[in-house]
């Protein structure tokens, strides 16, 4: 699968999608993690990305044309239709594991990320097939949000995560409960034992520990979720 980033930072997003394990995924071949610095598409003379908003206020807006021609050069390049660009945006439904599901699915993403006040909507109009926002808070950019999606899309890829990897139930994984608590040596610390029925080698007895530990958890922090679970 491979991940088209447009991006006036685009260190940002090689710096961390070349590390860990989603950088492990790439020198794999598993994935690709492409960015693209929408300024070298510039035609301006100054090579400016951005412009004063129409009706005045604060902050820049960035400008069609560098954005309009940093996706069709990425277009030209893929050579297919199928191919959603997402806009990362605060102004947008939130992310969540089902969207990553859904979007992992595709041979390729191009993912734009906006800065300062945002981008003209004319070539949002155009290009932007999704909108997505990672959360009810406030980036500075769209780069932070576009590394989410990457991980945690990535991460359903085949060949991405070892056996073991995969093999870990998670938060959000079969049943929609929260992860249960982890332990491992030393056996006491700072006064706190590990519960011994984790120590006892019968696992029907942990696995039903656990799944109570889930719901338990899931009922005290994450009371939206938990009305929607039933057993
Ligand atoms: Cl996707 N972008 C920006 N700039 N801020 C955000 C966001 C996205 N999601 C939450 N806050």
């Amino acid at each position: 699968m491979r991940f088209h980033v447009m991006t006036l930072f685009p260190d940002m997003i090689d710096t961390v999608a070349g590390t860990s394990i989603i950088g492990r995924a790439a020198e794999g071949g598993f994935i690709e993690v492409i960015s693209y610095n929408i300024r070298d598409f510039s035609l301006d003379r100054h090579k400016s990305t951005d412009d004063y908003p129409y009706g005045g206020g604060a902050g820049m807006v960035m400008s069609c044309q560098p954005v309009f021609d940093t996706y069709e050069y990425i277009m030209g390049k893929i050579g297919r239709a199928d191919v959603p660009c997402i806009y990362l945006t605060p102004a947008a439904k939130v992310f969540n594991q089902d969207k990553a599901m859904s979007l992992s699915s595709y041979h390729d993403l191009i993912l734009l990320c906006g800065h300062y006040e945002g981008v003209d909507e004319r070539v949002l109009e155009e290009i932007v097939t999704d909108y997505v926002s990672i959360g009810d808070y406030v980036l500075t950019g769209g780069e932070l949000a576009a590394l989410v999606l990457i991980d945690s899309i990535s991460r359903m890829v085949d060949g991405v995560l070892t056996n073991e990897e995969s093999a870990m139930d998670e938060s959000f994984g079969e049943g929609g409960l929260l992860e249960y608590p982890q332990y491992t040596r030393p056996y006491e610390w700072r006064g706190r034992k590990v519960p011994d029925i984790l120590l006892s080698g019968h696992h029907a007895n942990v696995d039903a520990w656990r799944h109570e530990k889930s719901v338990e958890r899931t009922r005290e922090r994450r009371p939206d979720l938990f009305k929607g679970f039933n057993r």
